[in-house]
C-alpha cells in the first residue's frame, strides 16, 4: 500500500472512531471524499482536515493546512494558494483492482452493467492499448455474438431505401480506413461535482484514444442513399434493457447528419489491428472521435436515417443534455431548456507520474500526458505546481489525425522538499481553456473538464 492509500485509511478510520453515529461518517465509509465533499465542501474540510475556509480565521486555516501537512507526511509547500475545500490530489483517486476479459488494471465503477474506468497511470500509451480502453455499459451486453451471421441494416424515413449488409459484404463492398480516436464519456469527471449528479462516479478514467479500422460511415449511407430531409442518425446495439423488456433499447442515440457524414466516422470492427473486445462492442460499433461516447454505439444492428433529432433511449429528457443556458449549483432545470452535448470539451490528462510518487529534491521530474478537443486541435499545454498561480509551458506534438489527442512531455523543478499538486492545463486553437477546478454545474454531472492534477512528495 502507498502511503497516500495508507493515509486515507488512517483518515477514516479517525473519523469512524470520532464520530461513530454520525451520518456523514456512514457516507465517507461507504461512498468515499467524493461524495462527502459534494454534499458540503467547507463542512468535509473541517471534518476531514480540520481546515477552516474562513480567510478570517487564517490560525485556523495555518493550523489546519499543519494537520493536512501530517496527513500527507509532507508540508503543503504552496498551502496557501490551495482552495478550500478541495480534496487533495493524494486523496482524490481511489484505486480498486478489478478484471474483466482482457482488461488490465481497471477500476470496476459497477459491476450491475459492469462499467470500468482506467487509472490515469495506465493510460500512459499514445495508442490506447485495448485491455486499457474503458467500459461503459448502459444495459446488458449481448454474449458472444456470432460475427459469421453478423448483420448491419440501414433505414429510416430519410433513407432512399432499407439494406442489409453482412460484416463481409461491409468489409469486401467499401473502402477500409484506420484513425486514431479519441473516445471519452459525457460523464468523465461526474465524481466531482457538487451538489453531486446521479449516475456512475467517473474519476478521470472514461477515456482513451486507440486506433480504430473500419468502413466510413458516409460511403455505407451514401450507397444506400440519403434524401435532402435527412438531419439525424441513430443506432440500435444488440445488447438489452437492463428490465429485459424484450423491443426495449438500453440506449439509442446518434449524430447530426453533418458528423456522421465526417471522413472520420467510422462503422467499425478493430481496436489497434484486433477483432473489437466484446465489452467495447465486439463485432462492430460506430465511432465518433471527440462528441460524447454515447453516441458511438456498441455491438451495431441498425442505423436509422432520420428527417428528425433521433430519439431514442437517453436522447431526451436530461440524459446526455447540458442546461442550454448556465444555472446555479443545484437549480432544477425543466426538459425543454435542456440541449444534446455536441462536441467534448478541451481536456488533459497527466499519464506519468503516478499521483502518489516521491520524487527526489535534486533531479528535475519528466512529466507527461496527453491533451485533446471536441473540435480543433490543442494548440498548448501548461503545467503548475503552487495551486494555479504560475504556469509553465510544455512541449506538444500534433495530432496523427483530426479527433486524435495529443502527447506533451515538461520537466518540472521543485522549490524544496514537501507535498507538491502538480496540474495540466490545456487551450484550444480558439483559446478557450479548461477551467482549474470546475466548470459548469449541470444536473446529470456532464463534462468536467477541470484541471486534472496529481500528487508528489519531493524527498
Ligand atoms: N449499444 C450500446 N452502445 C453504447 C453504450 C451502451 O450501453 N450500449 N454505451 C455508450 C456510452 S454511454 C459510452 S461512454 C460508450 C462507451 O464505450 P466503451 O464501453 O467501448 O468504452 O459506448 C456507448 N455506446
Ligand atoms: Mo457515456
Amino acid at each position: 500500500m502507498g502511503f497516500f492509500a495508507r493515509f486515507i485509511t488512517i483518515i477514516l478510520n479517525a473519523l469512524l472512531i470520532h464520530k461513530a453515529l454520525n451520518d456523514e461518517v456512514v457516507a465517507v465509509k461507504k461512498h468515499g471524499l467524493h461524495e462527502l465533499y459534494a454534499k458540503d465542501p467547507v463542512k468535509a474540510d473541517e471534518q476531514v482536515f480540520q481546515r477552516t475556509s474562513n480567510a478570517l480565521t487564517r490560525r485556523g486555516f495555518i493550523k489546519g493546512l499543519k494537520s493536512l501537512s501530517l496527513l500527507l507526511g509532507a508540508e503543503v509547500v504552496y498551502g496557501q494558494f490551495m482552495p478550500a475545500g478541495l480534496i487533495p490530489a493524494a486523496f482524490a483517486q481511489s484505486n480498486t483492482p478489478f478484471s474483466i476479459e482482457g482488461k488490465d488494471g481497471l477500476t470496476i465503477l459497477n459491476d450491475r452493467p459492469i462499467n470500468a474506468e482506467t487509472p490515469a497511470h495506465l493510460l500512459d500509451d499514445a495508442v490506447t492499448p485495448a485491455s486499457r480502453f474503458f467500459v461503459r455499459n448502459n444495459g446488458i451486453p449481448p454474449q458472444k455474438p456470432d460475427a459469421s451471421t453478423w448483420t448491419l441494416t440501414i433505414e429510416g424515413e430519410s433513407a432512399e431505401q432499407s439494406k442489409t449488409f453482412t460484416l463481409e459484404e461491409l468489409k469486401t463492398q467499401f473502402k477500409h480506413y484506420s484513425y486514431q480516436l479519441t473516445l471519452e464519456c459525457g460523464g468523465n469527471g461526474r465524481a466531482e461535482f457538487s451538489p453531486a449528479a446521479t449516475g456512475n462516479q467517473w474519476t478521470t478514467g472514461a477515456v482513451g484514444c486507440p486506433k480504430w479500422t473500419g468502413v466510413r460511415l458516409k460511403d455505407v449511407l451514401t450507397s444506400v442513399g440519403v434524401k435532402d430531409s435527412a438531419v439525424y442518425i441513430g443506432y440500435y446495439g444488440d445488447d438489452q434493457h437492463l428490465s429485459r423488456t424484450p423491443g426495449k433499447a438500453a440506449i439509442s442515440r446518434g449524430v447530426p447528419i453533418n458528423k456522421a457524414m465526417e471522413d472520420e466516422s467510422l462503422i467499425a470492427w478493430a481496436m489497434n489491428d484486433e477483432p473489437l473486445p466484446l465489452m467495447n462492442g465486439y463485432p462492430l460499433r460506430l465511432v465518433f472521435g471527440g462528441w460524447p461516447a454515447s453516441t458511438s454505439g456498441k455491438w451495431l444492428k441498425k442505423i436509422v436515417v432520420r428527417d428528425r433529432v433521433h430519439d431514442g433511449a437517453k436522447m431526451l429528457g436530461k440524459a446526455y443534455r447540458l442546461p442550454c443556458k448556465p444555472v446555479a449549483p443545484g437549480a432544477k432545470v425543466a426538459d425543454e431548456d435542456m440541449c444534446i452535448i455536441e462536441a467534448m470539451p478541451i481536456k488533459s490528462l497527466i499519464t506519468f507520474p503516478q499521483s502518489g510518487t516521491d520524487h527526489p529534491l535534486a533531479k528535475k521530474l519528466s512529466v507527461r500526458g496527453h491533451a485533446w478537443s471536441g473540435e480543433g486541435k490543442v494548440a498548448e499545454v501548461y503545467t503548475s505546481i503552487d495551486f494555479g498561480q504560475t504556469w509553465q509551458i510544455a512541449e506538444l506534438t500534433l495530432p496523427v489525425n483530426r479527433h486524435a489527442w495529443q502527447q506533451f512531455t515538461t520537466k518540472i523543478a521543485f522549490p524544496q522538499q514537501g507535498y507538491f499538486e502538480i496540474w495540466a492545463k490545456a487551450v484550444d486553437e480558439n483559446g478557450k481553456s479548461q477551467p482549474m477546478v470546475l466548470p459548469g454545474w449541470n444536473p446529470k454531472g456532464y463534462l468536467n473538464n477541470a484541471c486534472h492534477r496529481i500528487a508528489v512528495r519531493v524527498v
